[in-house]
């Protein structure tokens, strides 16, 4: 089974999928790795490791570690092209459809589609959509693209649609890591509306609750990053996975 059916099939089975994101540069390597664990056996759905910067050396070893000692996917969420592992069960091939800067809708995908061929790392199309979320985010900056505003959802569902016309998986509305607002609940179900590809939903989501939400106005997959940085699991990631999966 890919990676893609695996994730498609918890979303199938549990109704939503909840995933840790997990930035190296946030977090000393052995506690990212005991993150990684913890987050596997508390009932997050897969681990996603990246981030806009990641400064710290040994990506790939990194990638190496954490993949033998958990059990759900390890999904890389790069970047840039140099987050590539073939360590990695699968890599979200992303291209930053809300924004106009051509290194991030194609660039950086022609730079590392050789590396991803040669170490037979599953690539799963996304259209990435960053969404204002009230203050300037790495994302942002580092891609030099604006997001799309949060009162225009015509854009945002527009921008999806043709996200599945060209064949992409899924569909990433993303406020960006630490994000003030995470996406509103009315936009995802906005865009829900008029795409049949899932949607993942990241930035800014700090309680359960809020990611229950999100599941019911219509994401198919929960991402958090931040609120574990800040607060530590100390039994948060059951709770999230709990809330996701209802
Ligand atoms: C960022 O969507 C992810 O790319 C997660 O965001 O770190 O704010 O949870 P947070």
């Amino acid at each position: 089974m890919t990676t893609l059916e695996r994730i498609l099939k918890i979303k199938e089975t549990k109704g939503a999928g909840y995933f840790v994101l997990i930035d190296p540069d946030k977090w000393q390597p052995d506690e990212l790795v005991k993150l990684a664990v913890q987050a596997s056996e508390d009932g997050a759905d897969a681990i996603l490791v990246g981030g806009s910067l990641v400064l710290s050396a040994s990506f790939d070893e990194l990638v190496k570690k954490i993949k033998y000692q958990i059990e759900v996917p390890l999904i890389i969420f790069p970047g840039s092209q140099t987050q590539v592992s073939k360590y990695a069960d699968a890599i979200f091939f992303l291209s930053l459809i809300s924004g106009r800067n051509p290194t991030y809708l194609i660039g950086e995908q022609v730079r590392a589609a050789p590396a991803i061929k040669a170490h037979r790392i599953e690539a799963i199309s996304v259209g990435y959509m960053l969404i204002e979320s009230g203050s300037t985010t790495s994302a942002e900056v580092m891609s030099n693209t604006q997001p799309i505003p949060r009162d225009k959802p015509d854009i945002a569902k527009a921008t999806a649609m043709a996200a599945e016309f060209m064949g992409m998986k899924l569909v990433y509305l993303e406020a960006g890591s630490g994000a003030q607002r995470s996406v509103s609940n009315e936009l995802i179900s906005g865009v829900k509306k008029y795409v049949s590809i899932p949607l993942i939903v990241g930035g800014g989501i700090r309680t359960p609750e809020e990611a229950r939400q999100k599941v019911a106005a219509g994401a198919s997959f929960v991402v958090t990053g931040n609120v574990l940085e800040k607060k530590g699991n100390n039994g948060l990631i059951k709770e999230f996975a709990e809330a996701v999966h209802g």
